[in-house]
């Protein structure tokens, strides 16, 4: 379903601004911030820190803080890389919320989107991102390779998401910088961390390895560092409280 609605707003923003006029958009010629250097950085965190106002799970997480404030307290916090989701209808995001990022940021930036066709790559640079999300559970093997092709082409880096070994096993290609394991199986939102725990090993080092969703506790990010993960996608545990920049600071310290 999500596939269709995405394939009809590509649709309707195409009518609107061609991909050749995004790539005249002055974002669209930045270079990006590696992915890869950031999480290797020693004085930052592993983590992806995201701005999440609302889910389909929780329904509205946080209406209240803006997404400059919590994405500068995230990036004061020591966050490696910073999320911000643009789905309007699930998550209550949008273009503006990642250029709005962008202004404030000196770190990699991650367009958190259900991406289906190459104009949604062309539109997360022309509008801020340094890194594109690519779900294999929405997409064919064939999809994976040609859509981490045209982001590469364009500077950007690939975040491949899989929740299963066969997601993982058919999706994996040398156009990808880093692969993330969702520990939230998106058709019924339970949460469990053994889709981490078992998968890190079937994943070839030369990946970045990222731990997704359902991380709620220090604890949880040492262990998965001991087992061969580099970094670590937090949104809700942060933004279901007051001030996010303020939660992610007491969470690291
Ligand atoms: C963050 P959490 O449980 O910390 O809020 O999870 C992030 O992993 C989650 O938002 C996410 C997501 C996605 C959202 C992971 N993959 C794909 C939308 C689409």
């Amino acid at each position: 379903k999500i596939v269709a609605r995405k394939k009809t707003e590509v649709a309707e923003a195409k009518a609107r601004v061609t991909i050749q006029q995004l790539e005249e958009y002055p974002l669209f010629s930045r270079i990006c911030y590696s992915l890869k250097e950031s999480i290797e950085h020693p004085q930052r965190t592993g983590i992806i820190a995201e701005y999440k106002r609302a889910s389909p799970s929780k329904g509205i997480i946080n209406g209240k803080s803006t997404v400059q404030e919590v994405v500068q307290g995230y990036q004061s916090a020591g966050a490696s890389a910073i999320s911000v989701l643009t789905d309007q209808d699930f998550f209550q995001g949008s273009l503006a919320d990642l250029t709005a990022a962008r202004e404030v940021l000196q770190l990699p930036l991650l367009r958190k989107e259900f991406i289906i066709d190459k104009y949604q790559i062309a539109e997360a640079k022309a509008f801020g991102a340094d890194i594109i999300l690519l779900i294999a559970a929405c997409l064919t093997p064939a999809e994976v390779e040609s859509l981490s092709i045209y982001a590469k082409s364009i500077g950007l880096n690939v975040l491949l998401e899989v929740h299963n070994e066969e997601e993982l096993q058919r999706s994996i290609f040398n156009s990808i910088d880093a692969i993330g394991v969702n520990n939230r199986n998106l058709k019924d939102f339970s949460v469990s961390l053994d889709h981490s725990y078992d998968l890190v090993n079937k994943i070839p080092n030369r990946f970045i390895k990222v731990s997704e969703s359902g991380i709620s506790d220090p604890h949880t990010i040492r262990d998965l560092k001991k087992r061969g993960f580099q970094s670590f996608l937090i949104g809700e545990n942060f933004m279901k409280t007051v001030d996010p920049g303020e939660a992610m600071k007491n969470f690291v310290g």
